[in-house]
């Protein structure tokens, strides 16, 4: 066979692969003609999702899990959700990536090239939960803007890098430092280069933390490229929104940072708590620092039916921000009664816990199993979601 018509046989083996199937007149494909079967992006084939992700949005990828989906211990890429506020960025070229310190409060601004990243600095792994400060804003009332997100926009991987901390004290930071903000190269959704879709950050005290990452892996691969490929912050327990993705310049800021995303009413709530849908002045609003408690059911997935007199072993994952979950009670009543079940210690600090337990069943008929988290400082999920 001559080159040039292997080259072509491979080039149509590997689009039937892409497909699926046979591309069974594929001898007449003129070359250089895209496949009109292609070019509708599939996202789970885009992505490596599993086809039971629900897609919210293509423009920007919003797709998130269900419940019974996040039933692994470490979240595979597959079943991992996707936010996005911007384009994902093309043409990545390991060779020029670099990431940039500046800022007010830095001596100097300094830049590294990745390699110089993986070999300066010792590497650390840590599972990390990621919540999207979204999740579960369908069921807010009132209803609040943005993605339907229900329980799925959650997740938690390993991620393995080096520490912003010991890459700041490389740099050199001065006392005025309170925050940080990254940027990155994903690109506005509107094509405006001067706008970033999104920039945000935390304060420096979260910043130099043991767990807070400058990530170049996910589950011991390089990380996908729809979750940061090839560079990340990882702030773990803080609203998933804080890890840059794409990262590729970090500014040690000398006040709260004011990137994209951090003004205004975006990912803030009520600093103190208040009753469901009450008017909350601007100035009476924070941004979202660690994430609140909560739990979900992983198994069994809802709908289950069980034969009498069988009790139900169920489990999830529950996990408290900064802090612990501390113990974990269900419900068989619509909560009109508690009973305690077992939860785990995390992997680490900031990662998600396991829970189980078995619940019995008095009569035949329809039951709802509810959990309930609380974490170390003896906060209990609400009954009511917050509006
Ligand atoms: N550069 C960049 N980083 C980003 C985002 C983004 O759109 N661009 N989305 C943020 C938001 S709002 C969330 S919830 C998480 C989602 O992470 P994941 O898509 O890897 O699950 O990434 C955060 N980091
Ligand atoms: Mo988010």
């Amino acid at each position: 066979m001559k080159r040039r018509q292997f080259v072509r046989r491979s080039g149509l083996a590997s689009l039937a692969a892409l497909l699926g199937t046979e591309i069974v007149y594929g001898a007449n494909l003129p070359e250089g003609l895209p496949l009109l079967g292609l070019q509708d992006p599939d996202p789970f084939k885009l992505f490596d999702k599993d086809p039971g992700m629900t897609v919210l949005n293509d423009k920007p990828w919003n797709i998130e899990a269900k419940a019974h989906l996040l039933d692994d211990a470490i979240t595979p890429n597959k079943f991992m959700f996707i936010r996005n506020n911007g384009k994902i960025p093309e043409g990545i070229d390991l060779n020029t990536w670099s990431l940039t310190i500046d800022g007010e409060a830095v001596q100097a601004p300094k830049t590294y090239s990745l390699e110089a990243l993986k070999s300066r600095f010792p590497r650390y792994t840590y599972q990390l939960t990621l919540e999207c400060g979204g999740n579960g804003r369908s069921e807010f009332n009132p209803p609040a803007k943005g993605n339907q997100w229900t329980v799925g926009a959650v997740s938690c991987a390993t991620w393995t890098g080096v520490r912003l901390r010991d890459i700041l004290e490389d740099v050199g930071i001065t006392d005025e430092a309170v925050y940080i903000g990254y940027h990155a190269a994903d690109t506005h959704l509107s094509g405006a280069p001067e706008l970033e879709p999104i920039s945000r950050g935390v304060p420096i005290a979260k910043a130099l933390q043991d767990e807070t990452l400058v990530a170049f892996q996910m589950n011991g691969k390089d990380i996908p490229l729809a979750h940061g490929f090839p560079l990340r912050l990882v702030a773990g327990g803080w609203p998933a929104s804080a890890s840059g993705k794409w990262l590729n310049r970090l500014s040690v800021r000398n006040i709260v940072h004011d990137g994209e995303k951090m003004t205004g009413s975006s990912y803030r709530v009520p600093c103190e708590p208040v009753a469901p849908g009450e008017k909350v002045a601007n100035e009476d609003m924070c941004i979202i620092e660690s994430m609140p408690v909560k739990s979900l059911i992983t198994y069994p997935k809802t709908g289950a039916t069980l034969p009498l007199g069988k009790a139900l072993n169920f489990r999830g994952h529950a996990w408290a921000g900064e802090l612990t979950v501390k113990s974990m009670e269900y419900s068989i009543d619509f909560g009109a009664t508690w009973q305690g079940c077992s939860v785990k210690a995390p992997a680490n600090r900031l990662a998600w816990q396991r829970f189980q337990g078995s619940a019995q069943f008095p009569k035949k008929g329809y039951y709802e199993l509810w959990v309930r988290a609380t974490d170390s400082q003896g906060n209990a999920q609400p009954m009511v979601l917050p509006g």
